[in-house]
């Protein structure tokens, strides 16, 4: 029988994957069959935006984090597909910080041209995964939703590609149970107008903090209070932005921080992060990591070193996403094609280890980024993926580090140069605070 390879989720990086072995048949080689399920109704990940919460349509948890309005956090120059550009999809330079439905249509671009889709099982969600030492083949249990049956098929390879910004992380503070206003997870916000006019108080310093605090600034909320645990952001925030430590407890509608300052506050948004969640893993399987640049047990941040017929895609911290996720994909693809051969498992610890020790050094935002580039070249010289210049992309990722420490509520307004065509984006028509449309038609339209 044909060998056959289990992909679950058709996020970024399950799309990787699919379009990784679509590259190489298309270049002559023989692949084996690939099956991708994917629990929600379409494709692309968190960019396929949901207005639910809570329950998805069949009563599983849902997957989306994203939210109205967002718009990327980083250059598109730095996540662009070294395979297929943006210019190539679009037919022309756009700007550099596309919103949400700008980066899905070109998520979506590359594998319609692909013709992938119909290794997709929509509507499916993995329930178990197991491995037989007897047979060695894995056991994927689904169930597909749409005819509403449970079944399970045998497979030679499992690339385990479900994201890992879905799963809330939350903490509890006291007296937060009788808050009287709304307490809710980053996961679960999805319009900045519901806090227009409001005192919001968001929890935690990263990425979500940033930019949902950014968003209710831009959509009218009164005031923002940002309350960290480790240290605060530190940016040139508004006037009305103010960044206190940790929360200590809530009484009725005040909030009391560790440094003995309080606020009142209509509304609580816990920006504390995900935890790394395989409910459809057997133990022997599941990686047990907090979100971190280089979680252990992954050889070459891939390879499930206690069974390298299981790889995982996508489950680092990130700076690099799309295109790193294809490197991840070739690198797996060539492991199961038998174009890399691995080492023995302790070669593959020790080389992890490695990798742990310098990520257990890095003292900056530039060093992580470095860490994640020499991370990204060495998969990429080890495959066919088409080469680009990290050092230019890591360059670019500090401009962007600077860009956001000149101005958090302006970075967006920068243009970059394409590390792939060489093209310089254009000036966006609009400055990002102005720009409350964040529709593709909105943003393509030349203006
Ligand atoms: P996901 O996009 O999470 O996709 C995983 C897929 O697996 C989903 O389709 C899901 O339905 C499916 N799945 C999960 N469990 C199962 C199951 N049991 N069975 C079947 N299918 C399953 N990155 C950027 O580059 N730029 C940004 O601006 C940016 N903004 C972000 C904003 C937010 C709010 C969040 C949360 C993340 C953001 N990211 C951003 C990072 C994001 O992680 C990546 O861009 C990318 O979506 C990761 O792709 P993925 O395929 O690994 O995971
Ligand atoms: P991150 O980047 O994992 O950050 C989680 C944040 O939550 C971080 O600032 C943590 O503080 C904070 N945190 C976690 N637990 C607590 C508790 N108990 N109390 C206070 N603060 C806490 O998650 P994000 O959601 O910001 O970003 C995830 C992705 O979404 C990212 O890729 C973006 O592109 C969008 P710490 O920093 O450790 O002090």
């Amino acid at each position: 029988m044909k060998m056959r390879v289990a992909v679950i989720g058709a996020g970024p990086s399950g799309l990787a994957q699919l379009r990784a072995f679509q590259s190489a048949a298309s270049k002559g080689a023989q692949i084996p069959e690939v099956v991708c399920f994917e629990k929600q109704a379409d494709w692309g990940g968190l960019w396929n935006y949901t207005w639910r919460t809570g329950t998805d349509e069949h009563g599983d948890p849902v997957h989306g984090s994203m939210y109205r309005y967002l718009w990327s956090n980083g250059p598109k120059e730095c996540l662009e597909f070294a395979d297929y550009t943006f210019e190539e999809h679009f037919g022309r330079p756009i700007a550099s910080y596309p919103p949400r439905a700008v980066l899905w249509d070109y998520i979506k671009g590359r594998v319609e041209k692909a013709d992938v889709r119909k290794w997709v099982r929509f509507n499916t969600p993995v329930r178990m995964v197991t491995y037989s030492d007897a047979t060695g083949k894995f056991t994927v249990t689904v169930h597909d939703r749409t005819e509403d049956v449970v079944y399970s098929e045998e497979f030679d390879y499992v690339v385990v590609a479900s994201g890992h910004f879905s799963t809330p992380n939350v903490p509890h503070f006291e007296g937060i149970d009788r808050f009287a206003g709304r307490v809710l997870h980053s996961h679960d916000f999805r319009d900045a107008l519901e806090f227009k006019d409001k005192d919001i108080l968001l929890i935690g310093r990263s990425y979500s903090a940033e930019d949902i605090g950014s968003q209710c600034y831009k959509y009218g909320a009164k005031s923002i209070t940002n309350s960290y645990r480790s240290r605060p952001m530190g940016f040139n925030w508004p006037d009305n932005w103010e960044e206190v430590p940790l929360l200590m407890r809530v009484e009725h509608k005040t909030c009391h921080f560790k440094d003995g300052t309080s606020k009142e506050v209509d509304a609580i948004i816990m920006c504390t992060g995900y935890l790394h969640h395989f409910p459809f893993l057997s133990e022997d399987l599941r990686l047990k990591t907090d979100n971190r640049l280089w979680p252990l047990s992954l050889y070459k941040g891939v390879v499930w070193e206690n069974n390298p017929k299981l790889f995982y895609i996508g489950m680092q911290d990130q700076f690099y996403t799309f295109n790193m996720f294809d490197a991840q994909a070739w690198f797996a693809r060539d492991v199961m094609l038998g174009r890399v051969t691995l080492p023995s498992k302790d070669e593959m610890m020790a080389d992890s280890q490695r990798w742990r020790d310098r990520e257990e050094q890095l003292q900056d935002a530039g060093q992580m980024i470095w860490f994640q580039g020499d991370y990204t070249q060495e998969l990429i010289d080890a495959t066919d993926y088409p080469d680009f210049d990290i050092e230019a992309v890591n360059q670019t990722f500090m401009e962007w580090e600077h860009h956001k420490a000149e101005d958090i509520m302006g970075f967006r307004n920068n243009g970059y140069k394409s590390l792939m065509t060489g093209t310089m984006a254009p000036k966006h028509h609009t400055p990002w605070l102005e720009a409350l449309d964040d529709s593709l038609e909105a943003y393509l339209a030349e203006q």
